[in-house]
């Protein structure tokens, strides 16, 4: 599917604001229709074009595909972005406390998916799907500006991080 990507810098928000009337990106402009936030962007694109494989078969595993989705961007992107930033949702530092706080719900999250992936290759089965890239999306994110990264005590979630960078 054709499309143009536009960088936004993260200090100059006007050209979105004046597209979408609000600041955050990812928004989608097709056509007429101008669409923000990653979930409904994902929503409008199934809507409009068509799944292409995305998303699994039977609609029981279609719903988990967009539970995943939704748990990655509100729950995980969260505390991978605070984990970077070393700020709260709210901007603040995080002091030691707050850090170590932080890396805990960050352990609980990675043994979750430490055990997903323990059992298949991919969140939905043998395929990557949007479950998948919703997570890569922000675990990249981790790998790519954390020293730190994905730890060595999870080697399902590293296979499965591996299988994805390779597609
Ligand atoms: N729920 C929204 C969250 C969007 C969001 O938080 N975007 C971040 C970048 S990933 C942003 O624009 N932050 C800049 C800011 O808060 O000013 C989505 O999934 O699209």
């Amino acid at each position: 599917m054709e499309f143009e990507a536009v960088l936004i810098a993260p200090e100059d928000r006007g050209e979105v604001e004046k597209v979408s009337g609000q600041r955050l990106v990812p928004v989608l402009c097709d056509e007429d229709r101008v669409v923000p936030d990653s979930t409904r962007i994902l929503r409008y694109l199934v809507a409009r074009y068509g799944e292409r494989g995305l998303l699994p078969s039977g609609s029981a595993d279609q719903a988990i595909a967009w539970i995943v989705e939704d748990y990655a961007d509100e729950v995980l992107g969260p505390l991978i972005y605070s984990a970077i930033s070393g700020r709260a949702p709210g901007g603040e530092p995080l002091d030691p406390r707050a850090r170590k706080d932080l890396d805990k719900q960050m352990e609980t999250q990675f043994r979750n998916l430490e055990q997903l992936f323990s059992q298949r290759p991919f969140a939905l089965g043998d395929g990557a799907g949007l479950a998948d890239i919703a997570l890569f999306a922000f675990l990249n994110q981790l790998v790519r500006r954390d020293d730190r990264g994905l730890s060595a005590g999870f080697p399902n979630l590293r296979a499965w991080y591996g299988r994805m960078s390779a597609l």
